[in-house]
């Protein structure tokens, strides 16, 4: 590292990058391809069984080469050493970070304060084992002696995000049997339209929550007691209806739940790093333990890749890169996440959080205000459903979108045309947006010269282009890690603590105030600013 005292703007490499910019600031796709014919096939990288085709960026060698300088400027590899041996790099909460402990082989030695913690994960791996299979096999029996059917897992954020994303992901290997829901919202209608039509002697709720105090959580685990004790009336149903992923074994005893049916993980656990922990426990009973284990390997041969890639080969490092190209050099403000899987359709909503709640800062590690860009916006959809909706704006608006496109050779639904169909229009998409229609190639076809203008395609819009063979439990691991070592890299590189989330707590400090005139239906005079009042007053009119 150059010194972490030199402020990021001030590396050589930073200050290169901007110098380079003006250079390449008008750079066109269509010149590059036809300039340079082995583009496509050059810019690619490939590794974990993942092809990244990075060669409809906007960037020449010389910008890469920049980029891949910053990267070591910035400390990138000591850093990546630091995550995998348990430092405390997670500054502003004083822990370690170490998800990718939680899918190391049996064996390996991760030591978090003098204690290796592979064993650790192992035991709970295999006690989550034992459990899924019961359930699976249906001698898991409800307090009057049914089977459970039914999971419901209740949490919020990275208690909630990775599970319903797997969950969906990967619902071609679920035990179809089984029914999953998941509840987070502490709005009623969540637990409601989760649990109508099911019946409680045969439902097990997990309640995930790595604090067990997160008020949306306690809040529906509260209902789903008394949802599950209005018919059993038994308070001793709740240890074969309830279980729990937490760190807080104190709390699970005193909600109720027995702590031999709590499934633990530790402090070194992010929640939106938590698939991988107990926390996946609806993963595991859904797809089953073998699987489970699957997608483990998968996440783990990712982790080896990031650690141990040359950073000109490596995937994650190389996302990150761009993303800071084009976020800091070029003005986009958002990255698309384009899954041509209709089974990724929550992977961008798993991703926001991901990206947004890690990298989504505005002071370094030490504390000094950034003089640059942080995260983008991560949004999308699957495709095709979106070309059919948003594209417009990414093919002729006037924002720079660059766009992840995430495809899979082949279809676990392989039903009849369907899957040339849609990875024709995959490659298309990405086609389009690079090279776009010229107004010569529009007045050539015979349109009307009015209508030229309407119907040309600008092009030279950015994208990365992720191919992978089948979402396979393996290759869903390997797409979720990508994106998290992607999101460290950016992290380091900006001087972030990419693992704190201090900007959700003013506002839960906020209705902590405001819940207790709504419940006593006494707005507090002058308690807030006027709008605020005026709001709480209008409320609380209304619910007289
Ligand atoms: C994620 C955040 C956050 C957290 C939820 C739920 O990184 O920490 O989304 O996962 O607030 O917290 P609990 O698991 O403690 O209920």
């Amino acid at each position: 590292m150059t010194s972490s005292l030199t402020p990021l703007t001030q590396l050589a490499a930073w200050q290169a990058l901007e110098a380079h910019h003006p250079k390449v600031r008008n750079l066109q796709l269509r010149k590059l391809f036809a300039d340079d014919p082995g583009r496509g096939e050059r810019m690619k990288a490939e590794a974990a069984g993942i092809y990244l085709d990075y060669s409809k960026h906007l960037v020449t060698d010389d910008t890469l080469a920049l980029l891949l300088r910053l990267a070591e400027e910035s400390g990138l590899r000591a850093r990546i050493e630091a995550m995998f041996q348990g430092q405390r790099i997670n500054v502003t909460e004083n822990r370690a970070v170490l998800h990718v402990a939680l899918r190391a082989p049996r064996g390996d030695v991760i030591t978090v304060d003098g204690t290796d913690v592979v064993p650790q994960v192992h035991a709970v791996l295999d006690r989550m084992a034992r459990f899924a299979l019961q359930v699976r096999g249906g001698t898991w029996l409800g307090h009057t002696g049914r089977p459970v059917r039914n999971i419901v897992n209740i949490g919020i954020g990275g208690s909630d995000l990775g599970p319903v994303m797997a969950f969906e992901a990967l619902r071609h290997y679920c035990q179809r049997d089984l029914t999953f829901r998941f509840v987070s919202n502490v709005d009623g209608t969540d637990f409601q339209e989760a649990t109508w039509d099911l019946d409680p002697e045969e439902t097990l709720f997990i309640v995930s929550s790595k604090t067990f105090t997160t008020l949306e959580t306690m809040t529906n685990a509260g209902t789903a007691r008394e949802w599950a004790l209005a018919r059993m009336k038994d308070p001793a149903a709740v240890a074969r209806h309830f279980v729990a992923v937490s760190t807080n074994a104190e709390a699970v005893a005193r909600f109720g739940i027995d702590t031999a049916n709590m499934f633990e993980f530790w402090d070194w656990v992010g929640g939106r790093y938590s698939m991988t922990s107990a926390i996946g426990l609806s993963t595991m009973v859904a797809i089953g333990p073998e699987q489970f284990r699957a997608m483990l390997d998968g996440f783990h041969e990712l982790d080896e890749h990031f650690r141990t890639a040359p950073f000109e080969r490596n995937l994650p490092v190389l996302m990150a890169l761009l993303a800071i190209w084009y976020g800091n050099f070029a003005g986009a403000r958002t990255v698309a996440v384009l899954p041509y899987d209709q089974y990724l359709k929550r992977f961008p909503a798993y991703l926001q959080q991901l990206t947004m709640e890690s990298n989504g800062k505005r002071v370094t590690l030490d504390g000094a205000e950034v003089a640059y860009q942080t995260s983008a916006v991560y949004w999308g959809e699957p495709g095709t459903n979106g070309q059919h909706s948003f594209y417009q704006l990414l093919h002729q608006g006037t924002q720079l979108v660059p766009c992840d496109f995430i495809a899979f050779g082949q279809s676990l639904n392989p039903l009849g045309r369907h899957h040339d169909v849609l990875m024709a229009n995959v490659f298309a998409q990405a086609e389009a947006l690079a090279f776009g229609k010229t107004a010569n190639e529009v007045q050539a076809e015979g349109v009307p010269a009015w209508l030229v203008p309407h119907r040309t395609f600008p092009g030279n819009r950015p994208s990365s282009m992720l191919l992978l063979e089948r979402l396979t439990p393996a290759a869903l691991g390997k797409l979720v890690a990508l994106y998290e070592h992607s999101v460290f890299t950016q992290g380091t590189i900006l001087r972030l603590d990419s693992f704190d989330q201090w900007g959700v707590e003013l506002g839960k400090a906020l209705a902590g105030r405001i819940l207790p005139e709504l419940e006593s239906r006494a707005p507090a005079p002058a308690a807030h600013d006027s709008s605020t009042n005026a709001l709480v007053r209008r409320y609380l009119a209304g619910r007289r």
